[in-house]
C-alpha cells in the first residue's frame, strides 16, 4: 500500500491493519466522515479481519456509505500462522501442523457473494492480475453513484 500510493497528506492512510476487527469498522469511520466530499475511500481490507465482522458489510449497505473495499485476501489469518510456526520451532513441534486454525482455505470464503448478500455491488475471487483493473473500474462506478463496492482480490501470504 505504502509503496503504490503518495502518502503527502495525513487524510491518505489512517494506518495499517491490527487484525483486531477494526479495519472494516475504521473504514466505515472514514467513509462516513468523507460522503459527499467526492474523494474515493478506499479500505485495504485482510480476509481474517472481515470474518469477525460480517456485520459491518450491512451496517455500509444500510447507511449508503461509498467505499471501496479491495481485499487482500491472503485466505489465511496469516499473522497468528506466522506465530505458530516461529513456536512449532521454538518448541521443537511439527511445523507442518501450524497451519491449523490458520489457513481460511478449506472451503475459501466467497467474500463477494458475502458483500452481494448485504446489499453490496462487489466481484471476486480475482486470481488472475489483469483481471483486477477493470474490476477497480466497475466498482468505482458503483461507489461514485453512491454504492460500497468489493472487489475480492487473492494476494501471497506477506
Ligand atoms: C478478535 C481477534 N481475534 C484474534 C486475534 C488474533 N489475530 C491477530 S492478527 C490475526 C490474523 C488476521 O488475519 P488477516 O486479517 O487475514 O490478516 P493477515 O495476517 O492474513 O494479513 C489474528 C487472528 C485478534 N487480533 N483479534
Ligand atoms: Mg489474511
Amino acid at each position: 500500500m505504502l509503496r503504490t500510493t503518495s502518502v503527502d497528506k495525513p487524510e491518505r492512510f489512517i494506518g495499517s491493519a491490527l487484525g483486531t476487527a477494526t479495519q472494516i469498522g475504521l473504514g466505515l469511520g472514514v467513509a462516513l466522515a468523507y460522503r459527499g466530499t467526492g474523494k474515493l475511500v478506499v479500505d485495504v481490507q485482510p480476509d481474517g479481519d472481515l470474518m469477525f465482522d460480517a456485520g459491518a458489510l450491512w451496517t455500509a449497505a444500510q447507511s449508503k456509505l461509498p467505499m471501496l473495499v479491495v481485499m487482500h485476501n491472503n485466505r489465511a489469518y496469516y499473522n497468528d500462522w506466522n506465530h505458530q510456526i516461529h513456536l512449532a520451532q521454538e518448541r521443537e513441534r511439527p511445523v507442518e501442523n501450524a497451519y491449523i486454525g490458520q489457513a481460511i482455505n478449506d472451503p475459501a470464503p466467497d467474500f463477494a457473494g458475502l458483500a452481494r448478500s448485504m446489499g453490496w455491488y462487489a466481484e471476486g475471487p480475482i486470481e488472475n492480475p489483469a483481471d483486477i483493473q477493470p474490476a477497480l473500474q466497475r466498482a468505482i462506478k458503483e461507489v461514485q453513484a453512491g454504492r460500497p463496492a468489493l472487489v475480492d482480490t487473492i494476494t501471497q501470504f506477506q
